[in-house]
């Protein structure tokens, strides 16, 4: 009797132990994390810009907004050569300046006359936000729209009545245009203009002016799904510089409670997130191919190769940001041959160096794995899926993961991504190489975020270590790739 109790004991303790193993956790989310549609968001990874607008036509990059109408015609327009273009070279989505700063809208609002319907474009009845929106549909691109906050067109510019003109401009954008994936409020506001004649200087209220808590509840209420983006966010930020730099270290979150669009200072700030942060607001990385935003002829040599597109999606795209591209038509209304062919250099570029990942065929082997539960397993990092990951233990922070390749390799480049909807996670990681009997450290890195590459420049191994040296919990990494 005795003897079989102690055997029960045994078996209860043996079942419990052993339904203890089966229900290994997934790691709890750390810190605040990306909405759905933010996550969508990072999986585009390339978006474009398109600045279009009556400053075409006057060789301008701010027009003052007194501009007749009449100045906007382009001669052989066409949406489908700029988003086919962009298409083309792996662009997920476009951004059109609905409006830029001198207040010349581009579609046909009926609450303004210095609009597209009183050029000649079309004989007046153009329409070049439904144009752009339809044929990013055609071809699959997700619609963005930018629409200035400063207007140096509008008398009433800086009092209340304003706010409510541009209120109805952005019911106009988010009920006739299908949805939105996001809009762009710029950090520009305020300054000289021609304000219907009255030709002066208007300072506003960066922080209130704008009423942003009410004007984004009020374009939310129409389409959920936006995500706005200013200097500030809330939900996209501005890295803080137009050179195509995200920080190396680039966190996704900040604490947005002291910032707004346009305050000076912050740039670094935006650059580089702030570990800890409060809010997940990811920085989005506008540049421009062309010196200017605006379509000048006078650039045309100075279209930036795609060599240099390259460069700037390695420090954008490769430092956990999206690019957001700007490709500036011209006068006919097309995207220029020299951007279009630089374009299609880029794709090459990209196509070619990530064309053969050396770890499909390699061997990942990690120094533990969370729960020794498979679903945490470091063959997640290499099984093309991105919903799968390799995780630790809660309290196994400082790690490491080996991926063997078996005969020597030659290697360019090294891609990281975190596994971001349980936060992120890395602040230091070092790549090595084995060396005598132990390793040697070839680069090193702060954070990871939804994407890394590192440039190595070319080295030879058969094994690469990747330790991760700083984290604010257990590593979760979904994928690495070698090329
Ligand atoms: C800036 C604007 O002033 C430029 O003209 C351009 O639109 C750029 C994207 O943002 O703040």
């Amino acid at each position: 009797m005795h003897r079989y109790s102690l055997l029960l004991v045994f078996l209860v303790l043996g079942i419990t132990s052993c339904s203890e193993k089966r229900e290994v956790l997934p790691p709890q989310p750390l810190g605040p994390i990306p909405s759905d549609d933010q996550l969508i968001w990072h999986r585009m990874e390339l978006n474009a810009f398109v600045h279009f607008t009556i400053n075409t036509f006057t060789d301008k990059e701010w027009g003052y907004g007194d501009e007749s109408p009449e100045l906007f015609d382009p001669s052989a327009f066409d949406a489908d050569q700029w988003i086919k273009t962009l298409k083309d070279a792996g662009f997920k989505g476009v951004i059109l300046t609905a409006k830029h700063h001198d207040g010349f809208a581009l579609w046909p609002s009926k609450y303004t006359e210095h609009s597209i319907k009183n050029s000649p474009f079309q004989g007046g009845q153009g329409d070049i936000v439904k144009s752009v929106s339809e044929s990013a549909k055609k071809y699959g691109l997700k619609f963005g729209t930018y629409l200035s906050p400063w207007d140096r067109n509008r008398a009433d510019y800086g009092e209340a009545s304003y706010m409510e003109y541009y209120r109805d401009q952005l019911k106009e954008l988010f009920t006739g245009y299908g949805p939105v994936f996001e809009m762009w409020f710029d950090g520009a506001n305020g300054g000289d203009g021609y304000y219907d004649g009255a030709r002066e200087t208007r300072t506003i209220d960066r922080q209130r002016y704008y009423d942003w808590p009410n004007t984004l509840a009020m374009v939310d209420s129409i389409q959920p799904q936006v995500l706005f983006f200013s200097d500030a966010g809330p939900d996209i930020r501005w890295v803080g510089n137009e050179r195509g730099l995200a920080g190396e270290t680039n966190w996704n979150t900040i604490t947005p409670d002291t910032l707004y669009a346009g305050k000076a200072g912050i740039e670094e700030l935006l650059q580089q997130g702030a570990e800890g942060g409060s809010h997940w607001i990811p920085a989005e990385v506008d540049v421009s191919i062309r010196p200017g935003w605006f379509y000048h002829q006078s650039q045309d040599s100075l279209v930036r190769s795609a060599e240099n597109l390259f460069q700037l999606y390695l420090t954008s795209v490769g430092r956990g940001s999206n690019l957001l591209l700007n490709v500036p038509p011209d006068r006919r209304g097309l995207f220029h041959e020299k951007d279009v062919a630089s374009l299609q250099g880029f794709r090459k570029i990209l196509d070619s160096v990530f064309k053969k990942d050396l770890v499909k065929s390699a061997q990942i082997t990690a120094e533990s794995f969370r729960g020794n539960d498979e679903r945490f397993s470091p063959s997640n990092l290499n099984d093309g899926n991105g919903d799968t990951y390799w995780a630790t233990d809660d309290e196994v922070v400082q790690t490491s993961f080996e991926i063997s390749f078996g005969v020597p390799k030659s290697m360019n480049y090294l891609l990281l991504q975190e596994y971001i909807p349980l936060g992120q996670r890395v602040a230091a990681f070092e790549v090595q190489v084995p060396k005598g009997n132990g390793w040697e450290t070839i680069a090193k890195g702060t954070t990871i975020g939804y994407k890394r590459i590192l440039e190595f420049g070319g080295i030879e191994a058969s094994k690469l270590r990747i330790k991760i040296t700083d984290a604010l919990g257990c590593p979760v990494i979904s994928n690495v790739g070698v090329y």
